[in-house]
């Protein structure tokens, strides 16, 4: 059975590749962090299964930052198939850490990069690439060729990391691929990303929690899809010879005032009562026009999504009426 290595396992697409992975017979080893907190929420359903802990499902301590702690645990798994997910994600945050959002997202893939060109049989290895490496792209929608012009700290970052997995697969011959990931949602979203802040504030208010919803710029707009088809999407792009990299979208656009509109549709309530506008959650710099072409993951993947928007964010916000009992 193949044996899989995952760095950012305990977030929502680490999350549910796990789960995938697992169904499909694959060992899964994922890399964690050292916190004093030990929760780990997404993954606590498989840690109380004593058929799955331990047995088909392992966690190792390393950092990002710590090559030889890396080394030794690829070294020891020594995995079929790599799953780098981890970094800093929140690309409004990337304006404050600017230089730990670099450290994390450039130079860890760079690093493991270097760690499995050194190895005999290295494994296939994903890489979590992101639309923000667009940024402002002259066209609509973006596909694998369209050229990168990142507005962020984060988009630019990415957009090191993601050419560095093309030039380790043509230099190195690394079975290596670039998922360019579109925004992807759902319950397990962090609680800072839109769709969820939103979805999390339409329950509460209903339940009488609260009184209102803050936000930045509403008429943002985003390709927002379902994050379990995207971890399909991963899995696929990592099976396909010869390795490439693959636009994991919808082809389809929505404004953070559709997300507004279709979670508080959800609990009907008028948004209008609710919302009101913080500029601390402006950003310096947003991207714009951001739409994927998933055209060759259909073709040569077979992928597609599997709900639609409205879909989603009614299943988001029933989920956070269900948390709140
Ligand atoms: O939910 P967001 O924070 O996601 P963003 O910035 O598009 O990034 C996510 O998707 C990327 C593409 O897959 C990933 F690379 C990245 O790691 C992350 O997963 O913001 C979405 C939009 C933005 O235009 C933002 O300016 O919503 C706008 N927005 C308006 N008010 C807000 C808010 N975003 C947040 N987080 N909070 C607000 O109050």
């Amino acid at each position: 059975m193949p044996t899989a290595l995952i760095t950012g396992i305990t977030g929502q697409d680490g999350s549910y590749l796990t789960e995938l992975l697992l169904e499909k017979g694959y060992t899964v080893h994922g890399i964690v962090r050292r916190t004093s907190l030990l929760e780990r929420s997404r993954l606590r359903h498989l840690f109380a299964d004593p058929e799955v802990y331990e047995k088909r499902l392992f966690l190792h301590y390393a950092d990002l930052d710590d090559a030889t702690t890396l080394r030794r645990v690829i070294l020891s798994v020594a995995p079929d198939e790599l799953y780098h997910l981890a970094g800093q994600s929140h690309v409004g945050l990337s304006f404050e850490i600017p230089e730990s959002t670099c450290q994390l997202t450039s130079l860890s893939t760079l690093r493991i990069l270097e760690i499995i060109r050194d190895l005999a049989n290295p494994p296939r290895f994903y890489h979590a690439s992101s639309s923000e490496v667009f940024g402002s792209p002259k066209e609509s929608p973006q596909n694998e060729d369209t050229p990168f012009r990142p507005v962020t700290p984060y988009g630019y970052a990415k957009a090191f990391a993601t050419q560095m997995v093309g030039i380790y697969r043509n230099s190195f011959g690394i079975h290596a691929v670039n998922g360019i990931t579109f925004n992807h949602e759902s319950p397990r979203r962090g609680e800072n990303f839109v769709t969820r802040k939103v979805c999390r504030a339409a329950a509460a208010i209903k339940k009488g929690l609260t009184s209102h919803l803050s936000l930045g710029d509403t008429s943002a707009r985003r390709d927002w899809g379902w994050a379990p088809d995207y971890v399909k999407g991963m899995w696929l792009s990592l099976q396909h010879s010869p390795a490439g990299d693959y636009v994991l979208a919808t082809g389809r656009q929505h404004s953070v005032q559709d997300v507004v509109e279709a979670a508080f549709a959800t609990v009907d309530l008028d948004w209008r009562q609710h919302l009101k506008r913080d500029e601390r959650f402006v950003r310096k710099a947003d991207p714009c026009n951001l739409v994927g072409d998933p055209g060759k993951a259909r073709r040569e993947l077979g992928w597609e999504v599997s709900i639609d928007f409205e879909e989603m964010i009614r299943r988001m916000t029933e989920a956070e009426l269900e948390n709140l009992g």
